[in-house]
């Protein structure tokens, strides 16, 4: 049977706040100025990104969403029978429930996300649709290992669903420990299907992060609204210009706000100085090759064992086992 250990104490407002402002301070204070890219999910920053997921420009979603529909059955004849899936940063959970439908016989679903509410609702919604089906969230950070070490422990074998392009945030040294990290909660023989953005031609990929609807940008800007009105900011977001390009020798769209004027601005009463141009890095969207990504999983103690993509091989979601 599993062992629910689901008792979670999830951060308090308090540590949060208080992480928040570290960051941010410790960000604007570096050379390059750069401000962590989880920030960008406040309440304003998760519906943006699932408006920026509806745009023409923004390929992905769109093109994931694609390859799961065409190879549902494919896929969850890969992930076997009587599996427990696994999912670190599952949010809505939108991408498992048509998987775990797929599945046969799935022995338990554990959503991890750091958001209770999130998961608390998607929960709801799936038991109505897969009664007989164990669901156990999991609150907390996928990339410690406090949450890993609160998921209930069984020896059925398990799948870790990593899609949407998630690893792309993470540069290739970060995203050799979060895999290293994903390969030590799974046993021999148990897998991950894992969702990555391919690299391609930079015009599509700039189109994707410079949108010609704006939703990029005020996701981009709210990262600035977010600090104003959490971390008593003076932010002017009038004063900074979203900018969005691809670095090809590093394979990833960066993300930035440029400072249009020589201006100062205060947040927690700390003062920071920006000259005209000069920029706050705000994320990292890596895009890898079908080669980078299985080298990726070879380093890092997986067989990649199959993988989907579309038919432009804008995407592809990859099936691995230890
Ligand atoms: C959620 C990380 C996959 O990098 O494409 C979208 C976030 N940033 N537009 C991505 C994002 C700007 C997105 N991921």
């Amino acid at each position: 049977a599993i062992i629910n250990a689901n008792r979670v104490v999830p951060l308090s407002g308090e540590d949060f706040r208080g992480q928040f402002e570290r960051d941010v301070l410790a960000g604007l204070s570096a050379s390059q100025k750069t401000l962590p890219c989880k920030y960008l999910y406040d309440e304003t920053g998760s519906k943006l990104f699932e408006a920026i997921c509806e745009l023409d420009d923004y390929y992905l979603t769109r093109t994931e969403a694609k390859i799961f529909a065409r190879s549902l059955q494919d896929m969850a004849v890969t992930l076997g029978d009587s599996v427990i899936l696994i999912e670190p940063g599952a949010g809505n959970c939108e991408k498992a429930e048509p998987l775990l439908e797929a599945m046969d016989n799935p022995r338990a679903y554990f959503p991890l996300d750091i958001s209770p509410e999130i998961l608390l609702a998607a929960q709801h919604r799936i038991r109505h649709r897969l009664p007989d089906l164990e669901i156990v969230p999991v609150i907390g950070d996928f990339t410690s290992g406090d949450a890993w070490s609160r998921l209930p422990v069984s020896n059925a074998r398990k799948v870790i669903f990593f899609p949407g392009s998630t690893i792309g945030n993470f540069a290739p040294e970060q995203a050799r420990d979060l895999l290293e990290r994903f390969a030590e909660n799974l046993d021999s023989g148990d897998g991950l299907l894992l969702g990555a953005d391919l690299v391609k031609d930079s015009v599509i990929l700039e189109r994707a992060y410079h949108d010609s609807n704006h939703i990029t940008e005020a996701f981009n800007k709210n990262l600035l609204t977010r600090i104003n009105s959490e971390l008593n900011g003076d932010f002017n977001t009038d004063a900074f210009a979203h900018r969005a390009f691809y670095h090809s020798l590093r394979q990833r769209v960066e993300m930035h706000l440029v400072s249009l004027v020589e201006q100062h601005v205060s947040v927690s009463g700390r003062h920071f100085s920006f000259t005209e141009g000069e920029t706050i890095h705000t994320e990292n969207s890596h895009k890898y090759t079908l080669p980078g990504l299985q080298t990726l999983l070879r380093d890092t103690g997986f067989s990649p064992e199959k993988y989907w993509t579309d038919d432009k091989q804008h995407y592809a979601i990859c099936y691995a086992h230890v």
